[in-house]
């Protein structure tokens, strides 16, 4: 009953709707974008190549966790959202926000083709008093270098016949206690009147909005904070080597520096970086800093500590089965537990399972894996079974989801590889328990 409702209500829409905004790219960061901007009053278009995914949209089905499907039909049914494949709606709505993926290419370059192909979509549309806001994650440039030149093609100049920024989206995706709505916005404009706007415009809608002087600031405060997160990883996993060496506890070194309530920020050893932030961003970022002859070491020294981690790790499960069931990798049964690329959600996304799983392979090893979030890792061309540690020589905790009783597990287990200290302090003086 809902969805025809909704359906047929879209189709009678008057032809002349105006919005208030178009958010282009309906993925993690666009439909919580939408949400958030229609909630605050605003009457919202969100634009997306999929057909079928704008046809749920329409039927108020969210494909985003974040934003339930519950909350979403309402703002459909009262025709503050909209969503279409036709860019020439774009006409019809005062701001338009970016909100597409900027992955790398297989030479681990920037890959702005996504962004481009959009933003020529949108010269195509564009109209005096048009704000433009570029929110995917970029490297410094990018909306004065590439998306400038491509809306200036049309005669109109930015900060005088329409304007341009850059605000970097901050979406976690999971979060419950910060979210688009609370997290502080970061807005630079090509102009001041170009900041002015986009800083007007996201009043209102969201809590907080902080302007820099220029959007290069602003791709750059972004990447400052991802690139901040890689690094500080890397230190605790290159510590994490050093300790295994000197017979220190890594995991007991951490939680008690943690206990300095200033200067300091916990991170954890891990088994790599996963994720569609923070093992790409960097590369935005060092990849931009070449063409000024500057090679940021520190940043691609970290990446290197980071990308070595799956194969540190190989060499764990291996000494594990050794020293613990006296047997090589090769025709061992290795169980890996959790595949996606954090805790307690599931996305694999440059998750470091799926190369862990490539070299155990590798080395002999039969493989299953584990994960009530994963029903099928394709790049694996594995599906989830069930967690039965008593059938496997190994079992190597790599995603340490909060559902899992790892005390029951280690129980059960003959060798536990523990890469996220999920067996906590009793794990690690466990015989069986090996641990990053
Ligand atoms: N990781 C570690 N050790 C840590 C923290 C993370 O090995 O101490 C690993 C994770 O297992 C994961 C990868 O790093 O594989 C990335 O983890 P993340 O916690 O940074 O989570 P992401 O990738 O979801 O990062 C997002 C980012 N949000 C945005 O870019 C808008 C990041 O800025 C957030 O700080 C992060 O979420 C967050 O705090 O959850």
């Amino acid at each position: 009953m809902l969805e025809e409702t909704l359906e047929s209500q879209t189709e009678h829409e008057p032809e002349t709707k105006t919005w208030d905004v178009a958010v282009v790219g309906a993925g993690y960061v666009g439909v919580p974008l939408a949400h958030t901007l229609a909630a605050s009053g605003r009457s919202v278009l969100l634009i997306d190549i999929s057909a079928d995914l704008v046809a749920a949209l329409n039927r108020g089905e969210s494909h985003i966790t974040d934003v339930p499907s519950e909350d979403l039909a309402p703002l459909v049914r009262e025709g503050r959202i909209r969503a279409t494949t036709d860019y020439d709606d774009l006409r019809n709505a005062d701001a338009i926000l970016i909100a597409l993926p900027t992955p790398l290419s297989k030479q681990r370059e920037p890959d702005l083709s996504i962004v481009i192909g959009a933003v020529e979509e949108i010269g195509a549309r564009l109209r005096n008093g048009h704000l433009v806001v570029l929110e995917s994650t970029t490297y410094p440039r990018t909306t004065r270098e590439v998306v400038l030149p491509i809306l200036e093609r049309t005669g109109l100049k930015a900060g005088r016949d329409f304007f341009l920024a850059f605000s970097p989206e901050r979406v976690d995706p999971g979060n419950t206690t910060w979210t688009t709505r609370n997290v502080p916005k970061v807005v630079g404009g090509i102009t001041p009147a170009c900041t002015g706007r986009a800083a007007q415009f996201y009043e209102g809608a969201v809590d907080t909005v902080h302007r820099v002087s220029t959007p290069e600031a602003a791709e750059l405060t972004k990447l400052l904070e991802n690139i901040f997160r890689g690094v500080n990883i890397a230190l605790v996993n290159e510590l994490a080597q050093l300790c295994e060496r000197m017979d220190i506890d890594v995991w007991e070194v951490i939680e008690a520096a943690a206990t300095k309530p200033f200067g300091f920020m916990s991170f954890q050893p891990g088994p790599g970086l996963g994720g569609h932030c923070i093992p790409i961003d960097p590369f935005y970022l060092t990849w931009k800093a070449r063409e000024y002859g500057f090679y940021t070491e520190f940043i691609e020294l970290a990446g290197k500590v980071n990308e070595n981690m799956p194969y540190h790790c190989r060499s764990l499960v291996s000494q594990a089965l050794n020293h613990g069931r006296q047997r090589s990798l090769s025709g061992s049964k290795v169980l890996v537990l959790g595949v996606a690329y954090k805790a307690d959600i599931g996305d694999t996304r440059e998750s470091p399972a799926i190369k862990l799983i490539e070299l155990l392979r590798t080395a002999g090893a039969e493989l299953a894996y584990h994960d009530p979030f994963v029903p099928m890792l394709a790049e694996a061309g594995l599906e989830s079974v069930a967690l039965d540690p008593a059938a496997y020589d190994c079992v190597v905790i790599v995603t340490a989801h909060s559902q899992i009783d790892y005390a029951d597990l280690v129980d059960k287990a003959q060798v536990v590889v523990d890469l996220r200290n999920a067996t906590g302090a009793e794990g690690r003086r466990n015989e069986k328990v090996w641990t990053l």
